[in-house]
């Protein structure tokens, strides 16, 4: 029998990650980033599930083309011819749109929607602003004028009923899931082809294993949006995961969970892990995010070494209990901030921190003291600096929009690097200088060396911490950026300043970009190898491995009345006492 075969249509779905703009308008990119995006893989694990679904019916295939504006041009041009071959027939996505990112989004938008092209658009800023505000700040209207389609929640279980609406040009102006965000066990998993991963730094892709967190730190953005109560991933979707990226030759991931501590399932997780490290032999790299308290949980910081973790980022966040309470981050508990870094010193991991300025009690003095406690007192590898900004989406930014306080309408600086509204101790300035100058600080000489002498008495491999160290110190000062949004060799366009922003002469623009490369190259290779030398030389001194100090000490009651940590604040007096408290009244009660 003769079958016609049915005529195939292409539709071409275009996954974009924005970027956002530097301090000069250009879009940052680099040739390798440092971090993979999760959101992106995320949305691309549903798409393929979209596609082999057939969900455009079975006359229609589906081409997913998936661009991280971090390690990859936009080429507008080139998208544009490739829609105008298939009659414009597909939707072009913006990706995980954070509020930093949501102006570089609407500029990448315009030429599509001008075009004709539908454009949907995901993500933080969207779905932070439509959960704490008016449906309309800030800058949503934005979307409404240029017909983008605004998606609010998360894409497991709708993305396909995007993409049919896309299909017949019928997006609507808004999906607003947020009041039924999905569960997560067996729905698609985040995956990226290896041409993207390749793209990041050490071949390291990201999933997430959980979303939701049960705290209620005021200036978080993550618990109105995905909620508190925690939705995770199972231990057999993970192990498809690792599987998946394993078939690539890809081992090494970022666990993107905000605090997988409180992932319910985290033991089954780190358990399924271990066996494939331990039994299949997959070579398994993992960096985690885990709260202050994570020690407390039994086996948790000895299984994620077995399961191969080698970094691990805690949300520390102050050293001032009176600004960790003003922030309703009540769990970060100081007294038990030596404890927690120890026990992950004492599994031979990296510990990196996050550490905000600008809480109300903040003042440049009180942070030069605070840094210079952290250095002393804590076994702290790497600490990341931020500014406290009031996210959309943050109870923090709402209670602000509410009050009418003045916050810098350019959403572009909402990256947490910038100072966006006033601060009750400090000038603009002060915030701004003493923000740069925690780097300087923090990664002083004297320090690093130090850090690498702590890591000698540790058994973390010393080469291991000069690869964090470069990109730890030098980012800030040479490209102005933080480096979470780091990379090797920053790239750049005339053609991708802001739009308002004066375009430079090509004959102009080229020669100060080489010139500029250069500098900033020499003084990185500088910096390498004087790290290179430090480490080589305190990796060989005598008795390397039995270095120990204040901060590696072991806890133990002396310690109360000997650490500023505890008694430079007020609140860490009363912290200690509190501790105290509960420890009596807790031995009574077994008594
Ligand atoms: C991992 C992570 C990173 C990684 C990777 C980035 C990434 N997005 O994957 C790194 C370290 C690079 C990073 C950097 C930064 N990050 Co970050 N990051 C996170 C974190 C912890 C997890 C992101 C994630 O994977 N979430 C899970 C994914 C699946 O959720 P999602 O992005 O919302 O996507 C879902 C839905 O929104 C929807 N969706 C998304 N897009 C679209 C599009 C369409 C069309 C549709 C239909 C659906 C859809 O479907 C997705 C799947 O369900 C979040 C906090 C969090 N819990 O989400 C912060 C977070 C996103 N980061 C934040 C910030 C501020 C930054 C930085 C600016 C910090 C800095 N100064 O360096 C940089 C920006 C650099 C960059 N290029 O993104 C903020 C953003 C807040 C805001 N309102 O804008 C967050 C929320 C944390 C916070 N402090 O509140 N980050
Ligand atoms: S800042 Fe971290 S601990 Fe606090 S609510 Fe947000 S995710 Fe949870």
């Amino acid at each position: 029998m003769y079958h016609q075969r049915l005529p195939k249509r292409r539709f071409q779905l275009v996954l974009i990650k924005p970027s956002h703009y530097d301090d000069d308008g250009y879009v940052i990119r680099w040739w390798r980033a440092l971090i993979p995006s999760n959101s992106l893989a995320a949305v691309y694990g549903i798409a393929v599930d979209c596609a082999e679904q057939w969900v455009l019916g079975a006359d229609v295939e589906i081409d997913i083309v998936a661009i991280d504006e971090t390690n990859t041009r936009v080429d507008l041009k080139a998208l544009l011819a490739k829609f105008r071959q298939n009659d414009n027939f597909g939707l072009v996505a913006l990706i995980g749109v954070q509020s930093n990112q949501y102006p570089r989004a609407l500029d990448i938008a315009r030429p599509f929607r001008e075009a004709g092209i539908p454009v949907a658009m995901g993500g933080f800023h969207i779905s932070g602003c439509l959960s704490m505000l008016d449906g309309e700040a800030i800058g949503l209207n934005a979307c409404r004028d240029m017909g983008i389609s605004m998606f609010a929640g998360e894409a497991e279980g709708r993305l396909a009923q995007v993409l049919q609406d896309a299909a017949v040009n019928e997006l609507a102006p808004v999906y607003n899931f947020m009041s039924d965000l999905p569960g997560l066990e067996g729905t698609p998993v985040p995956v990226l082809p290896k041409h993207n991963v390749k793209k990041t730094l050490g071949l390291s892709t990201s999933f997430d294993a959980g979303r939701g967190c049960p705290y209620q730190c005021s200036f978080c953005t993550i618990i109105n949006v995905q909620g508190r109560k925690s939705r995770f991933r199972s231990a057999d979707d993970i192990e498809r995961i690792v599987r998946m990226n394993w078939a690539q030759g890809i081992s090494k991931f970022f666990i993107t969970d905000d605090n997988f501590a409180r992932n319910r399932h985290w033991e089954e997780i780190f358990d399924r892990l271990i066996l494939l490290r331990e039994r299949d032999g997959i070579p398994l790299g993992l960096m985690i995010q885990v709260d202050t308290l994570c020690h407390k949980i039994d086996n948790f910081i000895v299984k994620a070494k077995r399961a191969g973790t080698t970094r691990v980022f805690i949300g520390l966040e102050n050293v001032n209990p009176d600004n960790l309470a003003a922030a309703k981050k009540r769990q970060n508990k100081i007294t038990e901030y030596r404890k927690m870094l120890l026990a992950w010193k004492e599994q031979g991991i990296i510990t990196m921190a996050g550490y905000i300025l600008g809480f109300p009690s903040d003042t440049p003095e009180s942070i030069r003291r605070d840094i210079a406690i952290i250095q002393d007192e804590l076994p702290l590898d790497i600490v990341e600096f931020f500014c406290l900004t009031p996210l959309p989406g943050s109870e923090d930014h709402q209670t602000l929009w509410k009050q009418g306080v003045d916050m810098d309408p350019d959403l572009n600086t909402y990256d947490t690097e910038h100072v966006c509204t006033a601060h009750s101790r400090m000038s603009r300035k002060e915030f701004e200088d003493i923000y740069n100058e925690a780097w300087d600080l923090y990664y002083s000489d004297k320090h690093i060396e130090t850090l690498f002498r702590r890591a000698a008495g540790s058994e973390i491999p010393l080469f291991r911490l000069v690869k964090i160290l470069v990109t730890f110190k030098t980012t800030v000062a040479l490209e102005k950026v933080h480096p979470l949004q780091s990379g090797i060799l920053r790239l750049k366009r005339p053609d991708e300043r802001r739009p308002g922003l004066p375009r430079m002469n090509a004959l102009l623009f080229w020669p100060r970009f080489v010139g500029e490369t250069l500098y900033k190259h020499a003084l990185l290779v500088g910096t390498i190898v004087s790290l290179l030398l430090t480490a080589r030389r305190i990796g060989r001194a005598a008795n390397a491995a039995q270095y120990t100090d204040k901060a590696l000490t072991a806890v133990g009651d002396e310690e109360e009345n000997e650490f500023d940590l505890v008694t430079q604040t007020s609140g860490g007096v009363a912290a200690v006492a509190h501790s105290k408290k509960v420890a009596s009244l807790t031995s009574a009660a077994r008594n």
